[in-house]
């Protein structure tokens, strides 16, 4: 598969990032963060039983987060798909595992945030019916934020054990387009990573649709893709996309 994609009127483009196409804007992936953190497995921290076990210890992991993130900008990569999105119009679909909101930044206009937004907070009680705010606070003095119900305060991502968000309109979009992009993404976390087997499967049926990786480095499913696209996505996706008007 020739790593230029024509984007024209007969083009249904699902877009997949993860933490490497945020990684050129200086944003550290979880590859590099893993276990790097106050010793702590990334996984262990972002889980419900993390927050549960010590929410002074999660609260101080994602202000550092929401801290770096504030200092960070987007790259040619993240720009790169808002000339797909201008191009394609609704038959382009962005979702991202990363809470960082560069993609918004860069001028992405629909992005579906399946792992939650980093400078959103919400009541860590379930049935409490306040919304989720934003919130570009970077420093937590004790006492922890409470919700006027009297819970704790969270950061609205979604944690290990935790169902994505919007994921439902992703997952019919990949059963419809006509190629799925997956950029900077390890291939690792579920259900994420299954996407690329939809369209697979898809292909087995007889239906024509493609898949191409976009990365630094090959995936771990990337045995799924019909083509690797390697090399930094900062780099490779500006010269990805022929916009054919
Ligand atoms: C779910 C948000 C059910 C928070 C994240 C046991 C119990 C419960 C669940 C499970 C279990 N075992 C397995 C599971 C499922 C679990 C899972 O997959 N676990 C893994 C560890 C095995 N998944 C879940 O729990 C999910 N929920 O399953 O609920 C369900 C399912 C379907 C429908 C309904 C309900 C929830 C997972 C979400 C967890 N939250 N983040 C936060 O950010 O703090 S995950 C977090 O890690 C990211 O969001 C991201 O998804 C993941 C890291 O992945 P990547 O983005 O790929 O980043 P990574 O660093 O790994 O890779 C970076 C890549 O970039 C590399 O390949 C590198 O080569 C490349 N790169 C580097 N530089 C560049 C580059 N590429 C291009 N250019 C560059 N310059």
């Amino acid at each position: 598969m020739d790593a230029r994609i024509t984007l024209d009127d007969r083009t249904f483009l699902l877009v997949l990032t993860g933490a490497g196409v945020s990684a050129e804007s200086g944003i550290p992936t979880f590859r590099d963060a893993r276990g790097l953190w106050e010793s702590h497995a990334v996984e262990e921290v972002a889980s419900p039983e993390g927050f549960d076990r010590d929410p002074g210890l999660v609260w101080r992991f994602y202000s550092e987060r929401r801290a770096a993130a504030a200092r960070c900008a987007p790259n040619a990569g993240h720009f790169a798909l808002v000339a797909a999105e201008e191009r394609l119009g609704d038959r382009f679909l962005l979702a991202t595992q990363n809470v960082d909101g560069l993609h918004e930044a860069a001028g992405s206009r629909e992005v579906a945030h399946i792992h939650g937004e980093l400078f959103v907070t919400r009541c860590s009680d379930p049935d409490c019916p306040a919304a989720p705010f934003r919130d570009e606070r970077c420093d937590f003095p004790p006492p922890l934020p409470r919700c006027p119900c009297g819970a704790l305060l969270r950061p609205h991502v979604v944690w290990f054990g935790e169902s994505p968000l919007g994921f439902q309109p992703v997952k019919r979009r990949v059963q419809s387009c006509s190629l799925l992009v997956v950029v900077g993404s390890s291939g690792t976390v579920f259900p994420a990573a299954g996407l690329v087997r939809e369209i697979t499967l898809r292909r087995q049926w007889g239906e024509r649709v493609r898949s191409l990786y976009v990365g630094l480095e090959a995936p771990a499913n990337a045995a799924d893709f019909d083509a690797l696209c390697l090399g930094p996505s900062g780099e490779t996706l500006p010269g990805l996309f022929e916009v054919c008007r």
